[in-house]
């Protein structure tokens, strides 16, 4: 199934949302009317019990350089901005969108990712980028601080010397040495990029994805809490995940040494 949008494309098949942004010629840049197409397709993404795995990506050189520049007046004489109302109404909820959605979120960074571009990956589940692809927090160039989340993922997975270095000098940061860093799960080969990212996105759609939805919830709160909390946590959830028809099928297909079929519930 293909949805129509001018700023994206998106598709369902098989169990996996593929959603790439579509605005090659601004290396996939943010405007409004994107990040509406991008709402609405991850709206359909949350309701679509049909849906078990997200795959995001981008077309053409780029993955997304972040906010459209040329969106913004800063001409002398202009109003001063209020870029606090445009994380609000836009970035935050995106972020936290791929962040909460209850079942693993997939990028395939298919080339440079600039500003809130390089920090969207980072709130997704497995990062996967071509080898030619680099992540640069452009924000400093600007006048800006890290946004989408950057300056609470970037301490956290690569530690807070290279956090500040990233994000203080605003280098590219090849993905080769993301992947050293620990800043994203693996980079290959550019031919690669996009048959790896849908072969490991229609794998895991075939798995217990209710299951994978509840570790990515617990992983994700581990961060900020305590050992105690996390264990009251881990009870919590294993118990939700005991419930599953996933759990009773992969016992009994153990069991009865077959093949198991997941519904991801
Ligand atoms: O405002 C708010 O809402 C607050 C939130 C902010 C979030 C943010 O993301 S702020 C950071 C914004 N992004 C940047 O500062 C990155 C700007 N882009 C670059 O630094 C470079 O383009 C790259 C390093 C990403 C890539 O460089 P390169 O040499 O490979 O490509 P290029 O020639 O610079 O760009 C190619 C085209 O894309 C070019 O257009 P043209 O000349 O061919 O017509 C360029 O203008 C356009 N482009 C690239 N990035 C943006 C952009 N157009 C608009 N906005 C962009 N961010």
């Amino acid at each position: 199934m293909t949805m129509n949008f001018e700023h994206i494309l998106f598709s369902i098949e098989a169990g996996v949302a593929l959603l790439s942004l579509n605005r090659p010629d601004q290396l996939n840049s943010f405007n409004a009317q994107m990040h509406g197409e991008v709402k609405e397709a991850l709206k359909q993404v949350r309701q679509n019990p049909d849906v078990r795995v997200l795959l995001l990506t981008g077309e053409g050189r780029g993955f997304c350089a972040g906010q459209d520049l040329s969106d913004r007046n800063v001409a002398p004489g202009s109003a001063v901005p209020d870029l606090g109302e445009s994380i609000e109404k836009f970035y935050n909820p995106l972020i936290r969108q791929l962040r909460d959605l209850p079942l693993p979120v997939i990028c395939a960074v298919n080339g440079v990712a600039a500003g809130a571009g390089a920090n969207i990956p980072l709130a997704c589940d497995l990062v996967l980028a071509a080898r030619s692809a680099s992540f640069i927090q452009a924000f400093c160039k600007i006048g800006l601080i890290p946004d989408s989340g950057g300056t609470w993922t970037l301490p956290r997975l690569v530690g807070m010397a290279r956090a500040k270095a990233l994000a203080l000098l605003g280098n590219r940061l090849s993905a080769e040495q993301a992947e050293q860093w620990g800043l994203i799960y693996r980079c290959v080969d550019d031919a690669e990029l996009r048959n790896e990212a849908l072969t490991l996105a229609r794998h895991l759609a075939t798995q217990p994805t209710y299951g994978l939805a509840l570790i990515k919830r617990s992983l994700n709160a581990s961060l900020s809490n305590t050992f105690d909390e996390q264990l009251e946590l881990e009870k919590d959830l294993q118990r939700l995940a005991g419930r599953s028809e996933d759990y009773r099928e992969g016992v009994s297909a153990f069991m009865e040494k077959r093949s198991p079929s997941f519904k991801g519930r």
